[in-house]
């Protein structure tokens, strides 16, 4: 397949000014007629051919201004000579028939449970109709459909049954279409101008009452995005469908967004508080993507992070402000580490804004999404508060109804804080983790940080330039006075050094507060200074930072040499987790050990190579020195977070969940999971259930709690999900692949539903130690399973294939294992775009 390049883009040589759609549904035979008004575009070169996508569509009608035209459409779309267009405005009509039932791709229309519903992000509307399926051509939609459903649902207001009007001009991409028989759980919101708009979430019958806390999210969204953002919604209505077979999370459709049901139902029996939180993060994040993403979309596809990171960048300050921003900062580095510097540090690694693409749905990524919003925390720490939103103001005001680019954001900020971003500009155009050293220096009351950074080479990029990055820096005393307050230093060099004058005694450093770059921290610091920091680090990040760095140093040097667990990061974790003045949110995950992954991930960049089984008996013994350690105490610290009474989705109440389900793990490790088991039978919510579930199986005493709670929970399918996951996240390493196996035969293993196939395929890979089990059992069996769902669903496969992206940290016999079953994939006739270009980026 070809690759699509950056430098390569051209204007689409008409405007569409308007389009009607109609639709005669019909589960086999849908009939699409589409009227396009086109009109020659001024700013592209005259007397071009028009070319239109369109995949999967018999043509049964052509014409162009009524008279019918007679070209033939090829595999992927339909191209109109230049000749046969007039010099002026013309209207091209075309009717398709495409089979909404039959598409398994879960991508265009398609039939989910019984109901119509579409996906079209980033190229799903050209299985609709033949259309200019690119993001720069934004037009007006109006929709109508033919078809028996009580509930008819498109884009815009509403203007009679099955009848829609958007009057904002949009990209097909955000275009949606629902119908089916469902119910709404209603509210309103006035918006600030004091507008009122009809709130609707609509669900299958039957689980109505499990949009409560979907709607109160979106409310407060709402709220937020007026006092935060100064934006105000733009339409009457706001409808958001909740449906079972999605490849994604969410979708922000204008006005219509449709959900993955997993993140809108949710009840306290039936939802984790993982789930609450998610369910409020992803609320937010579609509903602000009405500004950014909607209003102000991308001109091409390298452009996502455009609309993803900011929009992530949104979500995570909205949940801060709902929750904790300390809990959400240090939630959101560990998932940054474990997925984006994972993928930036192997084959996969790509830009921010990558030149080039084979198929773009394979970037919907960690770096994208994620690193994406950590490059706007970066710019606005050193633009300021004040310049962020002076910045964000003039986005608004300039770029409102357009499809923008990266060079148009920046601009943006230059103009409206006068400083130069071309170095900055660095972060969106080179993939990799940049690496800082730190060394310091004290002398007669002058301090001196010497930060030197290396940015490694990646796929197609070997040589790079220093980037600009904010380290904001504090300095303690050596009684834990701060005696200088965070300070954002800016290292735009490959090696700089920072002073500090008039210090009395030489101070302890916490470096990158709040995580505030993206980068791996290098620097030499002792067990004491480390648990210095974590008892007086003023900030929170860092001090929950400092606790991970000597729980990290302690496990890696297990790893590599075995030993006691030293009784130093004992007292010190001791300390932390009976402090009542810390959030027991914050001493949660002071409790959580580094993953596996993640060690294997750090053991790789010191230049080992990583036995997953040793990392995996070592983690495991420091969790046992740990419980041994707080023994005596663990009793009544769970004892004392009980939480009776009806239970508060809040983040308060939450944390006491997590802190006593960290210690009933410690607990399980010298009770045999007895005090898990009467947690189990004493559970008034799905966090505390499903929590002290895991607890057994990960101590081998689940197996009657697992089949208890299967035949509890048999007929809900969200919850069902978590059970078939738990399985095989909780499984030894040496049975993993036959119970991944086992589950994959089990009669509701319903491998077509990306959430049930999820829960059982990719909870393998996320088995660190079962995954990589020396006898490549598992590995053959994620390439089975690959291959057998790539032509029934590719995206999803392209997705899950990154399980296989660390191949290059392990020994030459995982090494050999991994490509002979990516060879294996890649040699598979007919294999889907989507994952021969994974495969092939993952082989090199
Ligand atoms: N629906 C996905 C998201 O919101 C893609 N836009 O990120
Ligand atoms: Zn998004």
């Amino acid at each position: 397949p070809q690759a699509i390049l950056l430098a390569d883009y051209q204007p689409f040589p008409f405007l569409l000014d308007h389009v009607a759609l109609h639709f005669k549904l019909h589960p086999t035979q849908t009939r699409v007629t589409a009227r396009l008004s086109f009109a020659p575009n001024p700013a592209a070169k005259p007397g071009q051919d028009m070319r239109l996508d369109g995949e999967n569509l018999i043509l049964h009608a052509l014409s162009l201004d009524g008279r019918t035209l007679a070209h033939t459409p090829d595999a992927t779309g339909l191209t109109i000579p230049a000749a046969d267009l007039p010099d002026g405005p013309f209207v091209l009509e075309t009717e398709v028939e495409i089979s909404p039932e039959t598409n398994t791709s879960l991508d265009g229309l398609y039939m989910s449970g019984g109901m119509y519903c579409t996906q079209c992000e980033a190229q799903g509307f050209r299985k609709i109709t033949y259309y200019p399926d690119r993001p720069d051509v934004m037009a007006r939609f109006d929709v109508t459909m033919d078809t028996d459903m009580p509930v008819q649902l498109s884009n815009g207001n509403p203007t009679g049954l099955g009848a829609w009007h958007d009057p904002w001009p949009k990209p097909a991409y955000l275009f949606a279409l629902v119908a089916g028989d469902l119910v709404a759980h209603s509210d309103t919101f006035t918006t600030m101008s004091g507008r009122k708009v009809a709130l609707n979430i609509y669900v299958r019958p039957g689980d109505e009452g499990k949009c409560a806390y979907a709607m109160d999210s979106l409310i407060r969204s709402m709220k937020w995005d007026e006092e935060v953002y100064g934006r105000e919604y733009d339409l009457d209505i706001f409808n958001i469908v909740a449906v079972d077979d999605f490849n994604m999370g969410a979708m922000e459709n204008k006005g219509l967004n449709i959900f993955n049901s997993k993140l809108v139902l949710a009840t306290p029996e039936t939802a984790t508080d993982d789930d609450y939180a998610r369910i409020e993060a992803v609320i937010a994040h579609e509903y602000f993507h009405n500004w950014t993403g909607n209003r102000i979309t991308c001109r091409d596809w390298f452009q996502l992070c455009l609309k993803e990171g900011l929009t992530v960048y949104r979500d995570q300050k909205f949940s801060g402000d709902m929750r904790s921003h300390a809990v959400k900062r240090i939630e959101d580095v560990l998932a940054l580490r474990a997925r984006q510097f994972r993928e930036d540090g192997g084959p996969l690694a790509h830009a921010v804004r990558p030149d080039s693409y084979v198929e773009i749905n394979n970037f919907y990524t960690a770096t994208i999404y994620e690193k994406g919003a950590e490059v706007i925390g970066m710019l606005r720490a050193l633009v300021g508060d004040e310049g962020y939103a002076k910045a964000l103001n003039l986005y608004f005001d300039r770029h409102d109804g357009q499809a923008a680019t990266i060079e148009d954001w920046l601009k943006v900020f230059e103009d409206a804080t006068g400083r130069d971003l071309t170095q900055f500009k660095h972060w969106y155009t080179q993939a990799g983790t940049p690496h800082l050293t730190v060394t310091d220096d004290f002398k007669d009351g002058l301090y001196t940080l010497t930060i030197e950074q290396k940015n490694p080479a990646a796929p197609g990029q070997a040589s790079k330039d220093p980037k600009v990055i904010p380290v904001a820096v504090g300095l303690l005393n050596s009684d834990g006075a701060e005696v200088v307050p965070t300070t954002v230093l800016e290292l735009t060099q490959e090696r700089q050094s920072f002073a500090f004058e008039g210090l009395a005694s030489r101070p302890v450093p916490s470096i990158l507060r709040g995580f505030s770059a993206p980068v791996i921290l290098e620097r030499e610091s002792s067990a004491e200074e480390r648990a210095f920091l974590l008892a007086h680090d003023t900030d929170p990040f860092n001090k929950w930072e400092a606790g991970r760095a000597l729980a990290k140093d302690v496990l890696m040097r297990k790893v590599i040499a075995g030993g006691d667990t030293p009784a130093d990061w004992l007292t010190a974790v001791e300390t932390v987790t009976f402090d009542e003045t810390l959030d027991p949110a914050f001493r949660a995950l002071t409790l959580r050990l580094p993953g596996e992954d993640d060690i294997a991930q750090s053991l790789h960049a010191a230049g080992h190579v990583p036995d997953p089984a040793a990392i995996h008996s070592a983690r495991r013994a420091m969790q046992g020195g740990l419980a041994g350690h707080l023994a005596k105490r663990l009793p009544a610290l769970i004892d004392g977070l009980q939480t009776p009474g009806p239970f508060d989705p809040g983040a308060v109440a939450a944390g006491r969940r997590a802190l006593r389900l960290a210690a009933l793990a410690l607990m399980a490790r010298l009770d045999g999971g007895a005090s898990a088991q009467v947690a189990m039978q004493n559970a008034n919510s799905m966090t505390e259930e499903l929590g002290a579930l895991a607890i057994l199986l990960d101590v081998g005493q689940g197996d009657d709690a697992a089949a208890a709670f299967r035949l509890k929970w048999q007929g809900d399918r969200l919850v069902m999900d978590k059970w078939f996951g738990l399985q095989v996240v909780s499984a030894a390493p040496d049975r993993v692949a036959q119970i991944t196996d086992a589950l994959t035969k089990d009669p509701d293993f319903d491998w077509k539903n990306p959430n049930r196939f999820r829960a059982v395929i990719a909870s393998l890979a996320s088995n660190h130690a079962g995954f990589h089990h020396a006898s490549g059992d598992s590995y053959r069996l994620l390439a089975d399973w690959l291959i057998k769902l790539d032509p029934v669903n590719p995206q999803t496969a392209a997705r899950m294939s990154t399980a296989f992206e660390t191949w290059p940290r392990y020994d030459a016999d995982r090494q050999a294992l991994i490509r002979a079953e990516l060879a294996r994939i890649a040699a598979t006739p007919n294999l889907s775009r989507n994952l021969t270009e994974m495969v092939g980026r993952m082989l090199g």
